[in-house]
Formats: C-alpha cells, structure tokens, sequence
C-alpha cells in the first residue's frame, strides 16, 4: 500500500528491513545499543561491526530517544537507533514514548538532511507492544509529522509479517 501526504510518500510493505535502500533504516533498539534478537541482531549481523563500533562510542540511548551510525555494510548509508517502550499495561506511558520513538528518529533524518526512512513495527516483538495499538501510533504519528514537516521524500514501514502488514494498512487508512 502506498498514498502521499503533501510531498512524502508513505508505504508499507512486508519484507526484511536489512535489504532497504532508504537513506536509513530504523532499528529497534534497547538503552544500552548492545544488540540483542529481532530487528536489532538482523541489522547488526548483515551491516557488520562497524554498526557496533560507533553505537560503543556513543554509549547508550534513554528509551523514546533516537541516535544515528552508519549502515556500515547494508544497503542503507545509515542506522537510525531508536528505543521503544516495553510493554507492561498501558498505563506506564508506553504510547507517549513509543510516539516519541518514532518523532525522535523522524527529527534525526531531517536534521541530517535523509531524504528516505524505513521503520519497523517497534516494540511489538520482544518488547510486547500490542501490535494493533503501536500500529495506530506509528501511522499517526508518521503522518503527523509530515503534514508538519517538508524534507521527506519516503517513509516506508517494512513489515515483517503478512498479518503486521494488513494491520498497518488499516491503521493508515483510518489515519487519512
Ligand atoms: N525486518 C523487519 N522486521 C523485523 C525483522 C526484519 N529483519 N526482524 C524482526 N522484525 P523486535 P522490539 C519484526 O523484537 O519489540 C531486541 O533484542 C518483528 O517481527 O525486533 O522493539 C533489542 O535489542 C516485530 O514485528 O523489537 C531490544 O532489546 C518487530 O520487528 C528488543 O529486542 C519488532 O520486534 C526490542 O524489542
């Protein structure tokens, strides 16, 4: 599914995020951007240890925050960290911080002039997030953004399951 919102097209599709050539992918990362399963051991093992060796130097990133390295050996030149909330009840401020998640890696891409981004679902695999709500905040808050920001040309959501993705494509149709 793809559609635009003033001058950014947003698309989703299903697929493996390691093989996107936007100008960065997302990762869905934890505090300590020491690795880890899921999207996070995918990016580091495809980009190599380059990814490692700038997330050491820059040590650590506070959940709903958002850093940037290269994209070492993958297609995308960079790696955009973000951390995502896990998961408790609802009550402990997950959707705030998951928003600011996605904010937070949006503002990085425009501040350092990207002009395409590829997100995954954050937080709805080890970090528990029900997928049907962080899919109305990851659509929401990407279209948000857009509609207020001029500079992007691409947002995609790679998602990785033929049942994320119908998920994420009824999010951004009630969104529009
Ligand atoms: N491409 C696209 N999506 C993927 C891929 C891939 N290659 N691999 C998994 N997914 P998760 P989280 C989907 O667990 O919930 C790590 O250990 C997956 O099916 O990667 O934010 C970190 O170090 C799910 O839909 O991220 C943290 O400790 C979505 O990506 C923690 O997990 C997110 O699942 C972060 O947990």
């Amino acid at each position: 599914m793809e559609t635009k919102v003033n001058a950014t097209t947003v698309s989703l599709v299903r697929g493996d995020i390691t093989l996107e050539e936007t100008d960065a992918i997302v990762n869905a990362a934890n505090t300590t951007l020491s690795g880890g399963s899921g999207v996070d051991g995918a990016i580091h093992s495809s980009g190599g240890p380059a990814i490692m060796s700038e997330c050491r130097k820059i040590g650590n990133c506070p959940t709903g925050h958002a850093v940037i390295t290269t994209g070492g050996a993958l297609r995308a030149k960079h790696v955009i960290h973000t951390v995502g909330p896990v998961y408790k009840d609802g009550k402990h401020g997950e959707s705030s911080m998951l928003r600011s998640a996605y904010l937070s890696s949006l503002a990085l891409a425009l501040e350092k002039n990207l002009k395409s981004l590829a997100f995954p679902s954050i937080s709805t695999g080890a970090y528990g997030y029900p997928v049907e709500e962080a899919s109305r905040i990851a659509v929401s808050t990407v279209i948000g953004f857009i509609r207020e920001n001029d500079g992007l040309d691409l947002v995609r959501f790679v998602l990785f399951s033929d049942r994320d993705l119908e998920i994420y494509s009824r999010a951004l149709k009630g969104a529009l």
